[in-house]
């Protein structure tokens, strides 16, 4: 009986302090739906994962990662964890197809993007962008989308299913204007179909990482969803992905350009998505959650110092 008396009460109590389990382990003030200005959604699914499966480990990872972060953001001077960010519980699965589970998250999301909330997804395989670029795109009729993606996702079909992560890019593409950024890789049809229309592209290799994002950014309409796949990024940084493929961009190539798409664009929503925890050392599941951190800040400011 002796032991019982010395439990914690419930609720908040200093002398028994317990991590909120949310993204930057922020405390109810700064992580309760009313409180914030951004909701991430984890989706722990990689139903589709052709290769190497293991993303629906990534959603998870990236919570535990944030706990290190510095709520202060000292290039934007901002304290992020005033923002408020509210982490929801995982969309679960839908096992009868991409099809299906892109419809799921359509109709998870449509409840916070018609709250205001800028919402943030932790996937999780690429397929999911298709049911976030939908619902965004009913509140922004004028959305485009930015996909930086080491690979171009461009196939009409791949394996039987037209939902999943090798479409992503083609599904949204029929949604809005999309641009791509960091692809070096991609099939014949993809190839031929990025010219047929005209779709801009920054392919990454040696010819032209050094010229300027303005081209890319300036194809982008006011509202803009960004895209992440996080084999964009070198694997040298970042081999914790399904699929990677070497001479991606470097940690500041990345951020700077969303950096430049926040100073003269909306950011209304994003994901980050392919992180497979298992495949790579734990600083892939930091730098994923300082991605999503960064993200969260563009998307709530406008890429520059607040002071
Ligand atoms: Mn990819």
């Amino acid at each position: 009986m002796d032991q019982v008396s010395i439990l914690p009460e419930a609720g908040p109590n200093p002398a028994f302090p317990l991590i909120p389990h949310n993204f930057l382990a922020l405390p109810q003030e700064h992580s309760s739906k009313e409180a914030s200005q951004a909701v991430l959604i984890p989706v722990p699914y990689d139903s589709t994962t052709s290769f190497r499966s293991g993303s629906r480990e990534g959603p998870e990872a990236m919570i535990t990662a944030s706990y290190g972060l510095e709520d202060y953001d000292f290039e934007l001077e901002l304290d992020v964890s005033e923002i408020g960010i509210h982490t929801t519980g995982a969309i679960e699965p839908h096992m009868a197809g991409p099809g299906p589970m892109t419809e799921r998250i359509r109709g998870v999301l449509a409840e916070y993007i018609a709250e205001g909330k800028i919402v943030g997804l932790l996937g999780g395989e690429h397929s999911i962008t298709i049911g976030s670029v939908q619902a965004h795109k009913k509140a922004h009729p004028n959305l485009s989308v930015l996909y930086l993606d080491a690979h171009a996702d461009m196939r009409d079909e791949y394996m039987g299913t037209q939902f999943g992560h090798a479409s992503a890019a083609r599904r949204a593409y029929e949604s809005c204007p999309i641009a791509l950024a960091g692809v070096r890789s991609m099939c014949k049809e993809e190839h031929d179909f990025i010219r047929e229309n005209n779709i801009p592209v920054w392919y990454w290799n040696p010819n032209s990482y050094e010229s300027s994002p303005e081209s890319i950014i300036g194809s982008l309409s006011d509202a803009v969803y960004v895209s992440v796949d996080l084999d964009v990024l070198d694997p040298a940084l970042m081999s914790a992905v399904g699929t990677p493929e070497p001479g991606g961009m470097d940690w500041h190539q990345l951020v700077s350009l969303l950096a430049k798409v926040a100073e003269s664009r909306r950011i209304v929503g994003f994901d980050v998505c392919e992180l497979a925890p298992a495949d790579g050392p734990p600083a892939c599941s930091y730098t994923a959650a300082k991605l999503v951190y960064k993200l969260v800040a563009y998307a709530c400011s406008n890429g520059k110092p607040t002071s």
